[in-house]
Order: structure tokens, then C-alpha cells, then sequence
């Protein structure tokens, strides 16, 4: 998609701090840490949201999850916390699905 931010990253044509890939998403470094690890896993094709890739890309879907676990292993996290902001109205400000993997701090429950 012409104008999408992480399509740019997924392209290599803007930079990201990638640290894991897989044959259907990336996963690079949130440019605003909310935690000592902020990563964003995203699917390498266009999705808005996280239902659409589900609907239309069931396999990303899942490896956005495997993904993310594994980049928690990496970084010697076994607690952590993944999320989807779906909507302007919680939060979405990039719409290309992407997962917020989060850890290193404590955390409350429920977000703000
Ligand atoms: P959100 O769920 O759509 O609000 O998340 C978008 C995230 O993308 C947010 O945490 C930003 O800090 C992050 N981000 C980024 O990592 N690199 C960028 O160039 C831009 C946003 I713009």
C-alpha cells in the first residue's frame, strides 16, 4: 500500500530496528518504547487491522502470536504482554495490523 508507514519498513524502503522475520511477518522495535521491550510484529502483506488479517490470512495470523513468543524468548522474557489497538477510538494511530509485544515492567490491569 502506497502510503502505509509499515509497509515502508516491511519494503525496507524506511528503516526499522527488525530483530526477528519469518516468511510472513516482521518484528522490529517500537520507536516509542511503553516498556524496556516494545517490539511490533506486523504481517509482511496489508492488513488494517487484526480481524481482517484473521479473516483474510489466518497463517499470519497465528505466526504474528508465534512470533512474538519467540522474540520474548529471545530477549529472556517469559512474561509478557501482546496486544492489538483496533480502531482510532482505543489507540490506533497505524493502520497495518500490527502486535504490540511488551515486557519488563509490571503492568495493571485493565489498561488505561
Ligand atoms: P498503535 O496501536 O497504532 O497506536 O501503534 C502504533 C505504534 O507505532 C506506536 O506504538 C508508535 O510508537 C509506533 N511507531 C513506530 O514504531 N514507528 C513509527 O515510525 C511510527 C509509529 I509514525
Amino acid at each position: 500500500m502506497a502510503d502505509c508507514l509499515f509497509c515502508k519498513i516491511v519494503a525496507g524502503e524506511i528503516p526499522g530496528e527488525v530483530v526477528h522475520t519469518t516468511q510472513r511477518t516482521i518484528a522490529f522495535r517500537d520507536i516509542n518504547p511503553q516498556a524496556p521491550l516494545h517490539v511490533l510484529v506486523v504481517p509482511r502483506d496489508h492488513y488494517a487491522n487484526a480481524a481482517e488479517l484473521a479473516a483474510g490470512d489466518p497463517a499470519a495470523s497465528a505466526e504474528l502470536v508465534t512470533t512474538a513468543a519467540a522474540v520474548a524468548t529471545a530477549e529472556g522474557y517469559d512474561d509478557y504482554r501482546i496486544v492489538f489497538n483496533t480502531g482510532a477510538g482505543v489507540g490506533q494511530t497505524v493502520f497495518h495490523t500490527h502486535l504490540h509485544l511488551l515486557a519488563g515492567r509490571s503492568m495493571t490491569w485493565p489498561p488505561g
